[in-house]
């Protein structure tokens, strides 16, 4: 008889928020008073940054946007748990990680239109590009985190994907490496139920995402994507790991996806109102506000202030972003090398000719 090796497995699922805004004492993280105003003033933020980017898409004035209505616990908790020094890798949908790490409302709208130029916050700020191609990033990140450890620095990478990049060798092979090399990255996978038309049913037959961090070696965890502190918790926590020579973690966060896949979908195509309709209840903001309703932290004259605060910071960045002149035409073969390749010299001279030839004749 053959021998069989079994291995049995647990995947912790956190939840520390519940929809009600009802805490668990005991999981709750300790974040200072002024810290949560700061994370709930940053999804308020980020929540009209998107609707008036949508808005603007339609009116010609931003090229394609992927929205994150819904999934602010997600993206601004995890990033608001990294310290300077650490890196935040993002994909296309996470504009509220760049607000978070304070880059200007405007310069995100302007790379939206099509321009690089700020859109990543100060020359040596630690956030990454937007990343298009899916699942390329984890890639990034893992390097990022193997770079620190090799300059023996201090230096952790979060990096966010969805579900759909869950099937992309690539972040299979960047968690690979990650459990071999043991480097201080954090896996953030937003499984926002969507994979533009395709639903998680039918990306993978695992029970969970989070569990597929046993197979590489490393720490997995599902948290509830839309609970705030529970976010926060485990990315803190998975920060630390890293830190610590401990290695990697993926960390599955349960969100959803509210609206359109980008501002090029219709996801009436693919799916019915019904599904959408119970995540409604579950709004992170809604349920952070009760939360800090009870800690006394929120009431309505303050909330009113957050959001027409917001309202005006949103109008002015989009304004300005308006009135912003794009660049020369070389701008955007620049940014990439520190030494620029003469094969992309050669294609950046090409395009700066027939710009004068344009723009001049
Ligand atoms: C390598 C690659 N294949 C296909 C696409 C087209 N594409 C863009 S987003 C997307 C779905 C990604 O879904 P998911 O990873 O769940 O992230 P979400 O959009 O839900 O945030 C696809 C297939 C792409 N950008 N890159
Ligand atoms: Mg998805």
């Amino acid at each position: 008889m053959p021998k069989t090796v079994k291995h049995k497995f647990e995947i912790e699922h956190l939840q520390i928020l519940d929809e009600d805004g009802n805490v668990d004492e005991k999981l709750e993280p300790k974040i200072a008073d002024e810290d949560l105003k700061k994370i709930y003033e940053t999804m308020v933020v980020s929540r009209v940054f998107d609707q008036k980017a949508v808005k603007m898409q339609r009116q010609g004035k931003l090229a394609t946007f992927a929205p994150s209505t819904g999934e602010e616990a997600a993206m601004v908790a995890s990033t608001f748990a990294l310290r300077k020094q650490d890196w935040m890798v993002p994909s296309y949908r996470e504009s509220p990680c760049f607000i978070t790490r304070g880059v200007p409302l405007e310069a995100i709208y302007i790379y939206m239109k099509g321009s690089e130029e700020g859109s990543r916050g100060e020359p040596d700020a630690h956030n990454m590009p937007v990343s298009v191609p899916v699942g390329s990033q984890p890639l990034h990140a893992v390097g990022l985190g193997y770079a620190a450890k090799l300059r023996k620095k201090d230096e952790a990478a979060l990096v966010f994907f969805g579900d759909g990049a869950t099937s992309e060798g690539e972040t299979l092979e960047a968690m690979n490496f990650s459990g071999a090399w043991k480097t201080p990255t954090i896996f953030l996978c937003r499984n926002n139920g969507w994979a533009i038309s395709v639903p998680t049913t039918k990306q993978t037959a695992a029970e969970s995402f989070a569990q597929k961090a046993i197979a590489f070696g490393i720490k997995g965890i599902q948290v509830d994507g839309n609970d705030v502190l529970a976010v926060y918790a485990a990315t803190k926590e998975a920060i630390e790991r890293g830190s610590k020579g401990k290695g990697a973690t993926l960390i599955e966060a349960i969100t959803y996806r509210m609206g359109m896949h980008t501002t090029a979908d219709d996801p009436k195509k693919y799916r019915k109102e019904e599904e959408v309709e119970p995540w409604k209840e579950k709004d992170p903001i809604e349920r952070f506000e009760k939360y800090l309703r009870k800690k006394k932290l929120l009431d309505d004259n303050y909330k009113e202030k957050v959001w027409a605060e917001a309202e005006e910071k949103v109008a002015a960045a989009a304004k300005k972003s308006e009135e912003f002149k794009a660049g020369h035409i070389s701008e955007i073969f620049k940014y990439t090398f520190a030494e620029m390749p003469y094969i992309i010299k050669e294609q950046m001279d090409y395009a700066q000719k027939t710009w004068e030839e344009e723009n001049n004749g």
